[in-house]
């Protein structure tokens, strides 16, 4: 039989990679306004889904959302130090409408050098012209867009699928 060496580290006492789900602009109004549009269910609800598929994938959550394009830049900035250190899986990013106009972002998220999903709520391509282009999609590993909130699980799975293929 075998028997791994006892000073190995054992998957159980590896420490668990972190998700961050990094929510834009007026998201914390979520199933407040525009219930056509983006639903009923509230940023709270999102969060709930979140932490659900981070337990089935065995990621912690850490789960954000801000009005204000240096707070996340600030916070890609440090997700690309935690992902370099091992402690980070990856980023979900739904940047709102700094999506449709941030080349400060795209920066951040190329200069970070980390992975992530950018996810949007609505299917933007089926939406006003100038949803359409997107600073973040080529500095995106892939792009979650129409599956209203149940995307953000699926994107959650997606980055626990690139974790085990690398
Ligand atoms: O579909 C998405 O998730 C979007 O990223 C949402 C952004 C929009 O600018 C993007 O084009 C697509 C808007 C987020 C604002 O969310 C609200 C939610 C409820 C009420 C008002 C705004």
């Amino acid at each position: 039989m075998y028997t791994p060496a006892p000073w190995l580290p054992r998957p159980k006492d590896l420490a668990m990679k972190t998700v961050l789900v990094l929510n834009g602009p007026n998201l914390n109004l979520l199933g407040l306004r525009e219930p056509a549009v983006y639903g009923t269910q509230t940023l709270a609800d999102v969060q709930a889904l979140c932490e659900a598929a981070c337990k089935t994938h065995q990621f912690a959550l850490d789960f954000r959302q801000s009005n204000h394009e240096g707070v996340l830049i600030d916070a890609i900035q440090e997700a690309g130090r935690a992902q370099a250190a091992g402690a980070l899986a990856g980023v979900v990013l739904n940047a709102g409408a700094y999506t449709h106009t941030s080349l400060a972002l795209h920066d951040a998220i190329k200069g970070a050098g980390v992975t992530l999903v950018e996810l949007h709520i609505s299917n933007v391509h089926a939406r006003e012209a100038f949803r359409h282009h997107s600073f973040v999609s080529p500095v995106a590993k892939g792009v979650m867009a129409g599956f209203g909130i149940k995307g953000y699980p699926l994107a959650i799975a997606a980055l626990a699928g690139m974790a085990t293929d690398a």
